[in-house]
């Protein structure tokens, strides 16, 4: 069964949205696999936002990023990686639709609320970053 890397990142977690992203991608049918609460390193942020390193927004990325607690999950379920990336909505809040997560609760560009895998590939890769085997249940 296909799975995807979410992340209610630190502005979503400011604004008491970690229940809101939660409650949409179960009522999907996702099924949630692992999540924790924590605080995302420099480190770690330069291991997920690798592909990014040499894009204008990058330093802007890195220091939002790790700007305050944030909320990585793993979520299973047929196509779950297309099915979490349509459910956020596109990646500017501006042109996201109605009815996605970017679309009803964000309007910056950087402060989008969620991060979701864009591939299979950056799935593994990412929840590899953020979880170590046993934690997936
Ligand atoms: P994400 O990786 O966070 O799920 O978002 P995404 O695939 O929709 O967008 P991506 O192109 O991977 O960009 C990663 C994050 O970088 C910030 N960003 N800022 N200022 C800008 O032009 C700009 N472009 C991207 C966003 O926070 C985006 O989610
Ligand atoms: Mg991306």
């Amino acid at each position: 069964m296909a799975q995807t890397f979410v992340m209610v990142k630190p502005d979503g977690v400011r604004r008491g949205l970690v229940g809101e992203v939660i409650r949409r991608l179960e009522q999907k049918g996702l099924r949630l696999k692992a999540m924790k609460l924590i605080q995302v390193t420099p480190e770690l942020a330069g291991k997920h936002y690798e592909e990014h390193r040499d894009k204008p927004f990058y330093g802007e990325l890195i220091s939002f990023i790790t700007s305050g607690p944030s909320v990585p999950m793993v979520w299973e379920g047929r196509e779950a990686v297309q099915v979490a990336r349509t459910l956020m909505g596109t990646t500017d809040p501006v042109k996201a639709q109605p009815g996605t997560i970017r679309g009803d609760f964000a309007l910056a560009i950087t402060e989008n609320i969620v991060h979701g895998s864009d591939s299979e590939e950056s799935a593994e890769r990412e929840i590899s970053i953020y979880f170590s085997p046993e934690e997936l249940v």
